[in-house]
């Protein structure tokens, strides 16, 4: 049935000198990446498919044939079952295999060369935007600060109905959905003690998998009310849970829609707050950095809910998850706990900011993942790191910060004005600009810094 965003990485390492973004500097580089389209594309290639190659080949064969999976569980518990079957089965299975395993064979070599031509189509056009974003990115100027308003979440779609009834439609169409469709069913039933008063029908993938299950969800942060919009509740139309202040707010629908992209474990109980739900780094981003940024100490300066300290705690030997709000360092324990990594991160209530500068932390690399003012960042057409990140600019972030360590990395808006991120690695020095995409959606860049980060050229 459904998958999950596919995700993709790309980076530039870029210099600052002195002369800065000069139009002949710009120029230079956008020549540079045409000239040499073609390799990069095959050197970025070669290196997405060793990453994701395989899994995206097994995950494909085990949705496809899921027969193939049959036979070999069935296989399995038969040897289990009984030992003394074992070998009258096997010499059955001999027989009758020898056709079969030569069909699931050829099958298997049929599929390898589909996904991976496929993939390799789906990747160029990504390549391509990535050039695009890579340009844009560098030749936009600094706009003059503009207010903008008070950002309200607004959504194309106003009711639930409506999202419920265009899921449906890209679905059928065999379209991906933005930020994919939520995982596997899981046929469990809600647990949850809230009061019945609003069952939002949404029906995306059929899956039921975003059902609450932890009876002791914290109800002012993850209240769920019910009520009924469809009395006539088709076969195929699954009930929803969605969080009250969601369904009231519109436009944080398309988070709910994306909770597995977030959190593959959504299910388990993980929990969100409002603010947590358009900020959290989606799990195959932070997967992604978690393997990047791989160390013995990793300070999480901003740590949220956990979407990154998560995954850092799979590569890292320590993690300190540092955290300004008591509320949302609940919910990152809670979270790392589902994911079982609890142990391995150090979680601190206080601001970054002043723990840094007074020296108060000691790791061998830092992630800075601030927040941006809120999803309005998307609205201008370049974000000013200097001006409108919080709760500090970018310079003095990366001042602070550089206290504990010169390998930083931060994650920024995909509108982030580019040649201030080059910047930021200060006169002579080097910074890696990496272009986070799921599907073929930006979602952001991350910065990086430090001789340990920055890849050789
Ligand atoms: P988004 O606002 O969800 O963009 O941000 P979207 O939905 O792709 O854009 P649209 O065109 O569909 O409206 C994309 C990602 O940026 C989120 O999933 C978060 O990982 C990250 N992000 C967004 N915000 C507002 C913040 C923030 O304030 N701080 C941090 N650290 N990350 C954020
Ligand atoms: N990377 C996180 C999301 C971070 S959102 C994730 O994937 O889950 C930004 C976070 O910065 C918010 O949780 C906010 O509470 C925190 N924050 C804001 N100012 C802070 C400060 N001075 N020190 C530490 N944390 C701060």
């Amino acid at each position: 049935m459904s998958h999950l965003p596919q995700f993709f990485h790309f980076s530039k390492i870029l210099s600052y000198d002195e002369k800065g973004a000069n139009k002949e500097n710009i120029d230079k580089i956008v020549r540079e990446f045409e000239e040499n389209f073609l390799v990069w594309q095959t050197d970025f290639w070669h290196c997405h498919w060793a990453e994701q190659g395989d899994n995206l080949t097994l995950d494909k064969w085990y949705r496809k044939y899921k027969d193939f999976m049959l036979m070999t569980t069935k296989n399995q518990n038969e040897y289990k079952q009984d030992i003394n079957l074992e070998e009258r089965s096997l010499k059955e299975e001999e027989e009758n295999s020898s056709i079969n395993a030569e069909s699931w064979n050829n099958l298997w070599h049929k599929h390898q060369e589909e996904i991976y031509a496929n993939h390799f189509l789906a990747f160029t056009s990504i390549f391509y935007q990535y050039y695009l974003d890579l340009k844009y990115g560098l030749e936009t100027s600094i706009e003059p600060k503009i207010i903008v308003e008070d950002f309200e979440l607004h959504s194309d779609l106003e009711t639930v109905e409506e999202l419920s009834k265009e899921l449906e439609q890209l679905q059928l169409l065999g379209l991906p959905i933005a930020f994919g469709p939520p995982k596997q069913a899981s046929k469990r039933k809600a647990k949850t003690k809230a009061t019945p008063e609003i069952i939002e029908s949404i029906s995306d993938t059929g899956s039921e998998s975003g059902e609450m299950v932890n009876n002791d969800l914290d109800s002012s942060l993850h209240e769920i009310h019910e009520k009924t919009i469809s009395k006539s509740k088709k076969k195929n139309r699954s009930l929803r849970h969605v969080p009250e202040f969601m369904v009231k707010e519109k436009g944080l629908l398309k988070y709910w829609r994306r909770r597995f992209s977030l959190f593959s474990r959504f299910d388990e109980g993980i929990r969100l707050d409002r603010e947590s739900w358009f900020s959290v780094t989606p799990e195959k981003v932070a997967f992604h950095l978690a393997q990047r940024l791989r160390c013995d100490v990793l300070i999480d300066g901003f740590c949220g809910c956990g979407g990154n300290a998560i995954q850092f705690a799979f590569t890292c030997h320590k993690v300190i998850a540092v955290d300004i709000d008591a509320d949302k360092l609940a919910m990152a324990k809670h979270n790392a706990s589902i994911y079982g990594v609890g142990h391995k991160i150090e979680f601190i209530l206080g601001d970054f900011l002043h723990m840094a500068a007074h020296n108060r932390l000691k790791g061998d690399v830092v992630f800075l993942s601030p927040p941006w003012g809120g999803p309005k960042y998307k609205q201008r057409k370049s974000y000013d790191i200097e001006e409108y990140l919080l709760p500090v600019s970018a310079s003095e972030l990366i001042e602070k910060s550089s206290l504990i360590s010169e390998n930083i990395a931060i994650f920024l808006p995909r509108n982030a004005h580019m040649q201030q991120i080059i910047k930021l690695a200060g006169p002579g020095n080097q910074c890696e600009i990496e272009h986070n995409y799921l599907d073929s959606r930006l979602v952001a860049l991350t910065a990086l810094y430090g001789e340990r980060l920055v890849k050789k050229a």
